[in-house]
């Protein structure tokens, strides 16, 4: 086996938006260190952001008065019901702005007012770009910061140092094109390994079925690196179902707020408003303006149950000057050109006719309008003291920093937010850096064999087991990664609240779903991959299950259904402020196994001491 060995100070685990901020940010502070980015893909094109974006969603505009920090807090808050980390999202408030300006210095073209010159709004919060290159521009800012990138390198798992089981020293895993075992030492990890699709099953079947909203290669690793090395985990209970164009899962923001099309049930009603409905399960929370997402997701559901579906976007109404029509048809070319590939094979004109929409399979995020992820230590001025040990965004695992889909808390990062955010834990990864000189990192060398051995063990597993197959590919010996992904999908849809029960779930539910994925992790021992190609699916599945289980865990610990729209406890329906207005914080210890669950008051955030930095 080729073994290659990679010593950083810095290891950034994924090079997507908030890899790429954290190492920019890390080489502003640490201009001597080195500082090593390890990608699964190619950072130029990988992450959520690949195939581009129409807008940035998190774009305050302090500077000009639209918004103040406050403002956005309060908005992520309203729009989680209640719970998000305020002192995450305050820091990140603070801090996105210049990060967008940036990236325009970059050669983003963002989109301006001829007479203002100011950034064109979507909506409160959003700005439309054209962004088509955006994660080439924002890759190259990182590319240059970073001592050296690692292309192609799938991180399976985080290595511990070997005096301290609690403190991260590197990562392990293997080049997905030419098969070495990569060994990464490091006196801190930023991990920033995006979030989680294909957890639930999607509701794209046959040859769409690697089609979802979220990139089909977010495949919860941030999650499975986490919760493996003994992380603690919040919020992983709050699954995302963003409403999308049926099908090409085409994203809806740009028609709603831009364009301001609206939607109606088959009797050509707008059922978008009806707050009373609301109000029995969430009680004042139905007054909350904006409406939450989940809150209008969940009056969606309720025409499609009730039979009034289909629900129509009306495209047709707004598209009146040939400059709307190009801006709707941009929207999907520059982030979901999925969604206007389907439209031009079904001769589909939404100048003419409206277009189907619906409520997606659930996705794993701390990035978009939910916020699972790592509970990580909060800004030094404004967390309360009891979210704060020590160093910004570091993880309850020493030298562990987390940033965009992998830290929970705060909501409504977005592309631009986790950039921030990566720049927050670069930084702050330097800190602890300077603060540790002269700790050198170590890890047990039978530790590196055993996971050397593990993670090839499904190429062996295939070469040995083929000899059995006479037909086809059903093996007596080995499992397909994507035979087991859809027996995960298949697991997390019917038992974990999926969108074929109108994301329903109970106790009783749960408990047999975790019954299920026990015995789904102990057959992934034998899954078997004819190539490198196969190898990167099997540790995605790896990782995928990880995830799925701390979503049961949590989802069956909170006794309340807070966010209807995104899940619902039958056995629990409705808001339960007085018992449930808190975090739920897991951890699984890796020697046991044993999973604990902790309730961690809410606490408001602090006055801030630190001013908002200038843009
Ligand atoms: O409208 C490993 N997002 C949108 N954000 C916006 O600001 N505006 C929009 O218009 C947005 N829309 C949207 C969005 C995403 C997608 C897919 C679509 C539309 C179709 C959300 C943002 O993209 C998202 O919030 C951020 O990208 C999150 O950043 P980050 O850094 O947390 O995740 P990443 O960018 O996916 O990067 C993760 C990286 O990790 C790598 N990786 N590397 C090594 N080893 C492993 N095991 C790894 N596993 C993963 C990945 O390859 C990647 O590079 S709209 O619909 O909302
Ligand atoms: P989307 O394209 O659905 O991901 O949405 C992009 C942005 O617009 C996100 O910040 C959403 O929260 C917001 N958004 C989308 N639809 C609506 C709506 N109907 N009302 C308010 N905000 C919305």
């Amino acid at each position: 086996m080729n073994v290659k060995h990679v010593d950083s100070d810095i290891l950034i685990v994924g090079g997507g938006m908030a890899g790429c901020g954290a190492a920019y940010e890390a080489r502003f502070w640490g201009k001597d260190l080195k500082i090593v980015i390890a990608e699964k893909a190619h950072i130029d094109r990988s992450g959520a952001v690949a195939q581009g974006l129409s807008a940035i969603n998190t774009y305050l505009g302090y500077e000009e008065g639209e918004n103040k920090v406050e403002d956005f807090v309060n908005y992520a808050k309203g729009d989680l019901m209640g719970l998000v980390r305020e002192d995450i999202n305050y820091d990140v408030g603070r801090h996105v702005d210049p990060s967008v300006r940036l990236m325009e210095e970059w050669g983003l073209p963002i989109i301006k007012d001829e007479k203002t010159g100011k950034y064109v709004r979507e909506g409160r919060w959003q700005i439309l770009i054209h962004g088509e290159s955006y994660k080439p521009i924002v890759a190259e800012a990182g590319r240059k910061a970073a001592s050296e990138v690692v292309n192609r390198a799938v991180i399976t798992h985080l290595l511990m140092d070997k005096n301290d089981p609690n403190r991260v020293a590197g990562a392990i895993g293997f080049d997905g094109r030419d098969g070495s075992l990569l060994v990464f030492k490091a006196k801190a990890v930023v991990l920033a390994a995006g979030g989680g699709t294909h957890i639930f099953r999607p509701r794209s079947v046959g040859e769409g079925w690697g089609r979802t909203w979220y990139s089909p290669w977010s495949s919860g690793s941030a999650y499975g690196l986490e919760i493996q090395a003994g992380a603690k985990m919040t919020q992983m209970e709050v699954r995302l179902i963003p409403t999308r164009f049926k099908d090409g899962y085409g994203p809806v923001g740009a028609w709603f707020l831009y364009l301001k099309a609206y939607a109606t049930n088959r009797l050509g009603e707008r059922y978008e408003n009806n707050r009373e409905k609301l109000r029995p399960l969430v009680g004042d929370y139905a007054d909350a303006k904006p409406m939450p997402t989940c809150l209008r997701n969940h009056l969606m559901i309720e025409e499609l149950k009730e039979g009034r579906g289909p629900i129509i976007m009306h495209t047709d109404k707004v598209l009146d000057t040939p400059e709307k029509v190009e801006a709707g048809w941009e929207d999907f070319l520059d982030m979901t050109i999925s969604q206007a590939g389907l439209w031009a094979s079904q001769n589909h004109d939404p100048a003419t006719r409206g277009y189907e929409i619906m409520p997606t399979e659930p996705y794993i995020m701390g990035s978009h309008a939910v916020n699972a992820g790592a509970w990580v230590s909060g800004p030094e001025d404004v967390a309360p003291k009891e979210y704060q040990w020590g160093y910004n965004h570091m993880t309850t695992v020493t030298g562990l920093f987390a940033a965009g889909d992998a830290a929970g808390g705060a909501a409504h990062k977005f592309s631009s937010g986790s950039f921030a955010e990566g720049r927050i834990a670069g930084k702050s990864a330097v800190r602890f850096v300077r603060d540790h000189e002269l700790h050198v990192p170590a890890f047990d060398t039978a530790t590196v064999d055993k996971y050397g051995e593990q993670i090839f063990q499904p190429l062996e597993n295939y070469k040995v087991g083929r000899n059995y197959i006479t037909q086809g590919t059903v093996s007596p010996y080995y499992l397909y990664p994507s035979q087991g992904l859809k027996r995960l999908e298949k697991i997390m849809d019917e038992y974990a609240g999926g969108w074929t029960s109108y994301y329903m779930t109970n106790a009783d539910l749960l408990n047999r779903g975790l019954e299920l994925l026990t015995m789904l992790r102990e057959d992934l021992e034998y899954l078997g991959a004819e190539d490198l190609h196969q190898l990167t699916r099997a540790w995605e599945l790896v990782h995928r299950v990880w995830t799925a289980e701390a979503v049961v865990r949590h989802t069956l610990a909170r006794e309340e259904t807070r966010w209807p729209g995104y899940y619902y406890r039958s056995d629990f329906p409705k808001v339960d402020d007085k018992n449930w207005k808190l975090f739920l914080v897991s951890r699984r210890d890796p020697v046991s196994g044993i999973w604990t669950m902790e309730k961690v008051k809410y606490l408001p955030m602090a006055k801030p001491t630190v001013p908002v930095a200038p843009a």
